[in-house]
């Protein structure tokens, strides 16, 4: 077992304690009330799940065990010479609870190099489909088909104890984790260059490989890979990529099949496919107005005429997020260190400018501030990754580290099948009715 491995099982093993006896002493004491409304419009702030990897603050965004993201830029290592975090750090601050040192990172990445050979089936089968499938579709049936591996869906045939399961989670967690990359390029180069594969490099970090493999050498954008993997990894649990994974993993599907669950999510345009439809809506933008340099005025005017379509704004508005989201600032600071002239990123920044007080000014929506796919297909587009179909697989590469941290602490905890209470409308009706629960 390597080191990282058993000092999370000392971990975890203390923290159950901790809830068990948090449970007998305060189980019964109310957390929140539940609404009709909350019921009826997506369980919005309803405390309803546990998820020990991250917390979302309304107003300050995301933080990871306690770190916001100008904090994690601090503290995590980073390559010699290098600015931003390296990923493999906070997979281990997720997992672990701690800031990692550069052995704990190390160990890491020399993990997930030496489990990162992909079988030829799995190839085969994204080969099966159609070249002009989404990046997500091929994506995920990738994934599903990289399940054939499953060290847990083996040991629970075999029949281990319930004490065992974190055990093939984490094995699973670390498998799966280190052969993304690979199937993610994999599908890249497929699809948008000719079949023209790269091999990995076993001496790069995690994120330097990835990019790497997808064809970019340029010191930058590895930089910037490793700043957006890290910072799209983890988003606490209620968002559909992180629920859903835990969702089907608390059915004690197995990791590849849980993560896959939260791929699917993650492939709407409401979540993860914003990224995609900014860069989209922007080029259209450009196609309307007959420029790539709209004035302040343009885009205000555009930003009417989508809201006047019925569209919404994407990269705008949060279910949780009341203000800018940091992960939005920490890409426009990098954007202003590596690349503040160009063109398109100039235009995220101007319908920052405009955006908020319109979204505003409609009255309902209630977060006019930017998400973080509002920055990244821009920032992505200005080292040559320009198809934007893509841009939705790398944010998934990053989940993965969130959501199977997340599912190695699930299965550690001993947490039971997810089943919440559903009612119907006419339920509901009676409920008002008599004023309490009816059978
Ligand atoms: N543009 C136009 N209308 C918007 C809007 C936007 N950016 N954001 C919210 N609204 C609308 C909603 O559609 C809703 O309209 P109806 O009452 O007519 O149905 C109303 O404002 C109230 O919505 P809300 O309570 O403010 O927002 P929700 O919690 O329901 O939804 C969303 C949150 C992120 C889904 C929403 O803001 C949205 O659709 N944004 C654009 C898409 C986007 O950027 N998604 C990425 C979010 C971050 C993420 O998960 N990344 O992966």
């Amino acid at each position: 077992m390597g080191y990282v491995k058993e000092r999370f099982k000392e971990i975890a093993d203390k923290h159950a304690k901790d809830i068990k006896s948090l449970i007998e002493q305060h189980g019964n004491k109310k957390l929140d009330e539940v609404t009709i409304a909350q019921a009826y419009q997506g369980m919005r702030g309803i405390p309803g799940l546990i998820t020990e990897t991250s917390l979302l603050d309304s107003n300050e965004g995301i933080r990871f065990r306690g770190f916001s993201i100008p904090e994690l830029r601090e503290k995590l290592p980073k390559i010699q010479d290098g600015n931003e975090p390296l990923p493999e750090g906070l997979f281990y601050l997720m997992l672990i609870g701690d800031v990692p040192n550069h052995e704990d990172v190390d160990h890491i990445s020399a993990t997930w190099a030496r489990r990162s050979h992909v079988p030829n089936h799995v190839f085969d089968v994204i080969e099966a489909l159609p070249v002009s499938a989404h990046p997500m579709t091929q994506f995920c049936t990738a994934i599903l088909a990289l399940q054939t591996e499953s060290k847990f869906v083996k040991a629970y045939s075999d029949g281990i104890s319930k004490k065992e399961y974190w055990d093939y989670v984490y094995e699973d967690t670390m498998t799966l984790i280190a052969r993304l990359p690979r199937v993610a390029a994999y599908i890249y180069r497929r699809k948008y260059k000719a079949g023209e594969h790269i091999q990995p490099d076993g001496m790069l970090d995690w994120a330097a490989n990835f990019a790497h493999m997808l064809g970019y050498e340029d010191e930058s954008f590895k930089e910037l890979m490793r700043l957006y993997l890290t910072i799209h990894a983890d988003h606490e649990g209620g968002n559909v990529s992180a629920h859903a994974t835990h969702l089907v993993g608390s059915a004690l599907s197995d990791p590849y099949l849980s993560f896959v669950a939260g791929m699917t999510g993650l492939a709407g345009p409401l979540h993860g496919l914003a990224n995609q439809e900014v860069v989209r809506w922007i080029d259209e933008m450009y196609k309307e107005l007959n420029t790539e340099d709209p004035s302040k005025e343009q885009i205000a005017e555009y930003i009417k005429k989508t809201l006047l379509q019925g569209k919404v704004v994407p990269g705008y508005g949060h279910a949780v997020l009341r203000k800018t989201d940091p992960r939005f600032t920490a890409q426009m600071e990098f954007a202003k260190r590596h690349c503040p002239d160009d063109n398109m990123i100039k235009t995220v920044w101007h319908v920052y400018e405009v955006a908020p007080a319109i979204l505003e000014g409609t009255g309902k929506i209630k977060n006019p501030w930017p998400n973080v796919d509002a920055h990244s297909g821009a920032l992505l587009k200005h080292y040559g990754l320009v198809e934007e179909d893509f841009y939705t697989v790398l944010f998934g590469v990053s989940r993965a580290l969130g959501v199977l941290a997340s599912l190695c602490w699930d299965r550690a905890l001993g947490f039971p099948i997810e089943r919440p209470k559903s009612m119907t409308t006419d339920w509901i009706k009676k409920f008002i009715a008599k004023g309490e629960p009816v059978a």
